[in-house]
Protein backbone atom coordinates (compact mmCIF):
# COMPACT_ATOMS: atom_id res chain seq x y z
CA UNK A 1 0.00 0.00 0.00
CA UNK A 2 1.26 3.54 -0.77
CA UNK A 3 1.32 6.04 1.80
CA UNK A 4 0.79 9.44 0.26
CA UNK A 5 1.99 12.22 3.02
CA UNK A 6 2.20 16.00 2.35
CA UNK A 7 4.50 18.12 3.44
CA UNK A 8 2.63 21.60 2.57
CA UNK A 9 4.69 24.42 2.14
CA UNK A 10 5.17 26.59 4.88
CA UNK A 11 5.59 30.48 4.78
CA UNK A 12 7.33 31.20 7.94
CA UNK A 13 8.78 34.84 8.95
CA UNK A 14 9.61 36.38 12.69
CA UNK A 15 5.43 37.05 13.07
CA UNK A 16 5.04 33.00 13.08
CA UNK A 17 4.28 29.95 9.88
CA UNK A 18 1.10 29.62 7.98
CA UNK A 19 0.50 26.91 5.47
CA UNK A 20 -1.90 27.50 2.53
CA UNK A 21 -3.69 24.27 0.96
CA UNK A 22 -5.74 24.82 -2.94
CA UNK A 23 -7.40 22.37 -4.56
CA UNK A 24 -6.05 20.44 -7.07
CA UNK A 25 -2.68 22.49 -6.11
CA UNK A 26 -1.73 20.80 -3.10
CA UNK A 27 -4.14 18.17 -2.80
CA UNK A 28 -5.67 16.25 -5.80
CA UNK A 29 -9.39 16.99 -5.08
CA UNK A 30 -12.04 20.11 -4.52
CA UNK A 31 -12.97 20.41 -0.99
CA UNK A 32 -16.66 20.20 -0.24
CA UNK A 33 -16.17 19.67 3.22
CA UNK A 34 -14.17 20.67 6.01
CA UNK A 35 -14.51 19.00 9.83
CA UNK A 36 -12.28 18.45 13.26
CA UNK A 37 -12.13 17.07 16.07
CA UNK A 38 -10.65 17.60 19.33
CA UNK A 39 -11.20 16.54 23.18
CA UNK A 40 -10.16 13.36 21.99
CA UNK A 41 -8.57 11.41 25.26
CA UNK A 42 -5.14 9.16 24.53
CA UNK A 43 -7.08 6.19 25.46
CA UNK A 44 -9.51 6.69 22.53
CA UNK A 45 -9.73 5.42 19.24
CA UNK A 46 -11.94 6.57 16.49
CA UNK A 47 -12.52 5.64 12.75
CA UNK A 48 -13.27 1.69 12.20
CA UNK A 49 -14.88 2.35 9.05
CA UNK A 50 -13.80 2.84 5.46
CA UNK A 51 -15.63 5.37 2.69
CA UNK A 52 -16.72 3.75 -0.67
CA UNK A 53 -15.95 7.37 -2.86
CA UNK A 54 -14.85 9.59 -0.93
CA UNK A 55 -11.30 11.17 -0.61
CA UNK A 56 -9.65 12.76 2.11
CA UNK A 57 -6.62 14.41 3.83
CA UNK A 58 -5.89 14.78 7.57
CA UNK A 59 -3.99 17.15 9.28
CA UNK A 60 -3.07 17.46 12.73
CA UNK A 61 -3.13 21.14 13.04
CA UNK A 62 -2.19 21.00 16.77
CA UNK A 63 -0.84 18.12 18.40
CA UNK A 64 -0.26 14.35 17.14
CA UNK A 65 -1.97 11.52 16.64
CA UNK A 66 -1.36 7.56 15.34
CA UNK A 67 -3.71 6.68 12.00
CA UNK A 68 -3.86 2.89 10.74
CA UNK A 69 -4.49 2.22 7.37
CA UNK A 70 -5.72 -0.93 6.00
CA UNK A 71 -6.61 -2.15 2.49
CA UNK A 72 -7.87 -5.42 3.51
CA UNK A 73 -4.57 -6.89 2.37
CA UNK A 74 -1.82 -4.70 4.35
CA UNK A 75 -1.96 -2.46 7.49
CA UNK A 76 0.42 0.67 7.34
CA UNK A 77 0.88 3.05 10.84
CA UNK A 78 1.60 6.45 9.79
CA UNK A 79 2.33 9.14 12.78
CA UNK A 80 1.06 12.82 11.83
CA UNK A 81 3.47 15.19 14.10
CA UNK A 82 3.38 18.56 12.76
CA UNK A 83 1.05 21.18 11.43
CA UNK A 84 2.31 21.14 8.16
CA UNK A 85 1.63 17.09 7.12
CA UNK A 86 -1.38 16.02 5.60
CA UNK A 87 -2.11 12.26 4.65
CA UNK A 88 -4.02 11.72 2.01
CA UNK A 89 -6.67 8.27 2.82
CA UNK A 90 -8.72 7.41 -0.46
CA UNK A 91 -11.81 5.49 -0.40
CA UNK A 92 -11.76 1.74 -0.06
CA UNK A 93 -9.21 2.24 3.09
CA UNK A 94 -10.26 0.84 7.04
CA UNK A 95 -8.85 3.54 8.81
CA UNK A 96 -8.27 4.13 12.88
CA UNK A 97 -7.18 7.43 14.84
CA UNK A 98 -5.69 7.04 17.86
CA UNK A 99 -2.81 7.90 20.49
CA UNK A 100 -4.26 11.33 20.48
CA UNK A 101 -1.63 13.72 22.22
CA UNK A 102 -3.36 16.16 25.11
CA UNK A 103 -5.23 19.29 22.91
CA UNK A 104 -4.74 17.79 19.34
CA UNK A 105 -6.72 19.28 16.79
CA UNK A 106 -6.94 16.85 13.88
CA UNK A 107 -8.68 18.25 10.95
CA UNK A 108 -9.50 16.58 7.93
CA UNK A 109 -10.32 17.89 4.06
CA UNK A 110 -12.82 16.25 2.31
CA UNK A 111 -13.94 15.81 -1.38
CA UNK A 112 -17.79 15.20 -0.82
CA UNK A 113 -20.63 16.12 1.93
CA UNK A 114 -20.98 13.98 4.55
CA UNK A 115 -23.14 10.83 3.66
CA UNK A 116 -23.95 7.95 6.19
CA UNK A 117 -24.20 5.65 2.74
CA UNK A 118 -21.32 6.32 2.02
CA UNK A 119 -19.93 4.67 5.30
CA UNK A 120 -18.52 1.03 5.57
CA UNK A 121 -18.51 0.37 9.41
CA UNK A 122 -17.96 -3.66 9.17
CA UNK A 123 -15.37 -5.26 8.81
CA UNK A 124 -16.25 -8.44 7.45
CA UNK A 125 -18.36 -6.20 4.49
CA UNK A 126 -15.45 -4.19 3.87
CA UNK A 127 -13.18 -6.97 2.93
CA UNK A 128 -16.19 -7.75 0.79
CA UNK A 129 -16.23 -4.24 -0.26
CA UNK A 130 -12.96 -4.49 -1.54
CA UNK A 131 -12.77 -7.71 -2.88
CA UNK A 132 -15.85 -7.24 -5.31
CA UNK A 133 -13.98 -3.68 -6.44
CA UNK A 134 -10.86 -5.71 -7.35
CA UNK A 135 -12.91 -8.33 -9.42
CA UNK A 136 -14.41 -4.78 -11.05
CA UNK A 137 -18.30 -5.69 -10.07
C1 LIG B 1 -13.25 9.65 8.65
C2 LIG B 1 -12.45 9.92 9.88
C3 LIG B 1 -11.04 10.34 9.57
C4 LIG B 1 -21.42 14.67 10.85
O1 LIG B 1 -22.59 14.97 11.18
N1 LIG B 1 -20.85 15.26 9.77
C5 LIG B 1 -19.59 14.97 9.37
O2 LIG B 1 -19.10 15.55 8.39
C6 LIG B 1 -18.84 13.99 10.12
C7 LIG B 1 -17.44 13.62 9.70
C8 LIG B 1 -19.45 13.41 11.19
N2 LIG B 1 -20.71 13.74 11.55
C9 LIG B 1 -21.31 13.12 12.74
C10 LIG B 1 -21.58 11.63 12.59
C11 LIG B 1 -21.40 11.12 14.00
O3 LIG B 1 -22.60 11.23 14.71
O4 LIG B 1 -20.37 13.24 13.82
C12 LIG B 1 -20.38 12.07 14.62
C13 LIG B 1 -18.98 11.48 14.72
O5 LIG B 1 -18.58 10.93 13.45
P1 LIG B 1 -17.75 9.59 13.33
O6 LIG B 1 -18.10 8.66 14.44
O7 LIG B 1 -17.90 9.06 11.94
O8 LIG B 1 -16.27 10.14 13.56
P2 LIG B 1 -14.88 9.38 13.37
O9 LIG B 1 -13.87 10.20 14.05
O10 LIG B 1 -14.97 7.94 13.73
O11 LIG B 1 -14.60 9.43 11.76
C14 LIG B 1 -14.42 10.67 11.10
C15 LIG B 1 -15.22 10.71 9.79
O12 LIG B 1 -16.58 10.41 10.07
C16 LIG B 1 -14.73 9.74 8.76
O13 LIG B 1 -15.29 10.05 7.50
O14 LIG B 1 -12.71 9.21 7.65
O15 LIG B 1 -13.04 10.86 10.78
Amino acid sequence: MQVIKYAFQQHGDQRGMLVAIEEYKDIPFEVKRVYYMYDTRKEVHRGFHAHKNLEQVLICVNGSCKVKLDNGVETKIVSLEKPYEGLYVSNNIWREMYDFAENTVLMVLASNYYDEEDYIRDYDKFLEFVKKRKEGK
